[in-house]
């Protein structure tokens, strides 16, 4: 088979392969991720996981197809391509199989790719119904191999073998919460949906080799804010691959969500549509630096 010809040249366009399901509709997973970091400027690749004809969050009656059996055969014809990717977002898988054939996609394709995984499982303390422990397990072993963890409150708990805070947290859990997510391996964790004063919501990250929490919030709108963690991590990722340091980059993706959510609780829409986040992508190109 004939290798793909790639660019060595050091100011290339990045390549990012975004791994998620595709929820038809319902602006979460792939149809945030490809947009998002296509706006940004990246050649965004995807490999879908499973269809769904909505997310799962709050729809009775989806429609559900498992595409793990897909996943190594697409990944061995990528080897024989010779394609290589800068960066591997992964995101909602749907079984511990999806998550198992991640092992396979990296070493097919993840030689110098940087893996940053949002283990997307769950929220307000709960895991969403379709997991299981099987999914938690194997969840928590690949998280080790990421470079750049983006866990909400609840997935971190859930990966860190922790309590979830109830009724509340504060600044030094957090920063301690950071500090085990880091210890499952990770360079840079990022903790999002964190509100450390009413009426705020916002995310910390941490850098390993800094040692000194971040944290940048916005106001709290409240609402189900379907997909939000999608629409943060990318905007987030497509920064920090962009070479942004890591609170400008927090700040970037923390104003555009709560851009995102603005503009959607004023248009007064299902909110199981998702965030309204495309006429707000033109503002995130321009505030790239
Ligand atoms: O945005 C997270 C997400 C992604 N994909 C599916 C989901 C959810 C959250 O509920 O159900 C299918």
């Amino acid at each position: 088979m004939q290798k793909l010809k790639l660019s060595t040249a050091p100011d290339r366009q990045k390549r990012v392969l975004a791994v998620h399901d595709i929820s038809c509709v319902g602006r979460c997973s792939l149809t945030v991720a490809l947009p998002v970091l296509s706006a940004m400027g990246f050649e965004t690749s995807i490999l879908p996981t499973s269809i769904l004809s909505t997310h799962t969050g709050g729809f009775e009656g989806y429609t559900y197809r498992d595409l793990s059996a897909d996943m190594n055969p697409v990944a061995d014809h990528w080897r024989a391509l010779g394609l290589r990717f800068d960066a591997i977002f992964t995101g909602w898988l749907g079984t511990h199989r999806h998550v198992e054939n991640l092992d396979h996609l990296l070493d097919a394709v993840g030689a110098g790719a940087e893996l940053i995984a949002d283990p997307v499982m769950g929220d307000n303390g709960r895991l969403y119904a379709t997991l299981d422990g099987d999914y938690v397990d194997a969840m928590r072993r690949f998280c080790g191999r990421a470079e750049l963890l983006l866990p909400n409150i609840t997935e971190a708990a859930i990966l860190t073998g922790t309590e979830y805070p109830y009724p509340g947290y504060n600044r030094a859990w957090v920063a301690d919460m950071l500090r085990r997510l880091n210890d499952l391996g990770s360079r840079v964790a990022v903790l999002t949906g964190v509100s450390l004063e009413p009426g705020r919501i916002g995310a910390a990250a941490m850098d390993r080799y800094a040692g000194e929490m971040l944290y940048i919030d916005d106001a709290f709108i409240p609402g189900m804010w379907h997909g939000a963690g999608d629409v943060f991590a990318s905007a987030l990722i497509g920064a920090h691959l962009l070479g942004t340091p890591l609170d400008k980059a927090l700040r970037l993706a923390v104003t555009f969500t709560a851009r995102c959510i603005r503009r959607t609780r004023d248009a007064g829409t299902d909110e199981r549509l998702g965030l309204q986040f495309e006429p707000e992508l033109i503002t995130l190109a321009d505030n790239l630096q």
